[in-house]
């Protein structure tokens, strides 16, 4: 079966890592797109020559020209600039805007039939930029926060409780930045609710409460946290092994349930934007969008998180965009 193609726009921290991931998985062949001469031709060589000793053999192109994505089934962006120390995601928001429109023009006429997965900052705008730019149906266009956001909250979960990472499931809602929102309520440790067991651990609710609070922190600053430490850039390996699996999913039409910036057409009460909920994610990307029971405390955190998304949104749309 001749393989899929997946092109990355963007060859920088993120899309070296994608490039890598896919063809050690053998997901798919890979076009390398950058605006920097010459640098994704050099990342997509020195990953090539490592193909025998790791045992796949993808095809992996860099290029400086759109035409190459020609034929690619999905693109994932990167493009854009990471923050630094002291920014929040916001503060990208026009530089990356101006960047986004480009590469929607781009993909728009080079792989107008693809399935387009984002992961620039700041997320839910950038998601919104392109579906608006390109004219990509709703479905068919995804960010790629939620699966991230979720898989910091399990990671910390996991060492509080002292347990496998692999038996959490927790999920985080809302748009990617600070008011994002971890469903507390619903996290579990392979279905045992996650503050039961905190409660056992420490036979107090009240420091439970605590503990689970922290956490809740510490997953919504999670990227600033990694950010302080880089002091270069932000998180990159984590964000593309939560991009390969959501690629994972379209690509083999596999219905995974996964947290999504997708688009809301009245789900939770949210007409016409971006915003991260559970997406049944298949062979037309968003296929389904899945609602969660919210009672009053988490509705009002989600209300709060979409509020911030719409302001950003407008913020960009008053910029020009
Ligand atoms: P970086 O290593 O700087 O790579 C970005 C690349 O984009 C660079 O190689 C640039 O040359 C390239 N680029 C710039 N302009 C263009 C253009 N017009 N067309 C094509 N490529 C261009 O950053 P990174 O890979 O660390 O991060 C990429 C983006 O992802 C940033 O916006 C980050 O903020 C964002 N990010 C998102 C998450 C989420 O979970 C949503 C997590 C971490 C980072």
């Amino acid at each position: 079966m001749a393989k899929k193609q997946i092109a990355l726009i963007g060859g920088g921290q993120i899309g070296g890592v994608l490039a890598q991931l896919i063809g050690l998985r053998e997901l798919a062949n890979v076009v390398l797109f950058d605006v920097v001469e010459d640098m994704p031709q050099g990342k997509t060589l020195d990953i090539a020559e490592a193909s025998r000793v790791d045992g796949f053999d993808v095809s992996l192109k860099g290029t400086n020209e759109y035409k190459d994505i020609a034929g690619s089934d999905l693109v994932i962006i990167t493009a854009g600039l990471p923050r630094k120390p002291g920014m929040s995601r916001d503060d990208l928001l026009v530089t990356n805007a101006k960047i986004m429109k480009s590469v929607a023009e781009g993909v728009k006429q080079f792989a107008p039939n693809s399935i387009v997965l984002i992961i620039s900052n700041p997320l839910d705008a950038m998601v919104t930029l392109f579906q608006k730019v390109s004219g990509f149906a709703h479905n068919k266009v995804i960010g790629q926060a939620g699966v991230l956001d979720s898989s910091r909250f399990s990671t910390f979960i996991a060492w509080e409780l002292g347990v496998s990472v692999k038996d959490i499931n927790a999920m985080v809602l809302g748009g990617h930045g600070d008011t994002m929102v971890p469903l507390v309520r619903y996290a579990n440790v392979n279905g045992v609710p996650v503050m039961e067991q905190l409660e056992r651990k420490y036979g107090d609710a009240a420091k439970a409460k605590e503990v689970m609070d922290a956490m809740v922190q510490r997953t919504k600053m999670a990227g600033g946290e990694v950010v302080k430490l880089l002091k270069t850039g932000s998180a990159f390996y984590s964000p593309a092994a939560a991009a390969i699996s959501m690629a994972e999913a379209i690509l083999g039409d596999q219905k995974r349930v996964l947290a999504s910036c997708v688009y809301l057409n009245g789900e939770y009460g949210v007409e016409g934007y971006y915003v991260g909920v559970p997406a049944v994610l298949g062979e037309k990307g968003c296929e389904k969008i899945l609602e969660v029971t919210l009672d009053k405390e988490e509705q009002a955190a989600f209300d709060n998180s979409v509020n911030a998304v719409t302001t950003l949104v407008a913020d960009m749309e008053r910029l020009g965009f």
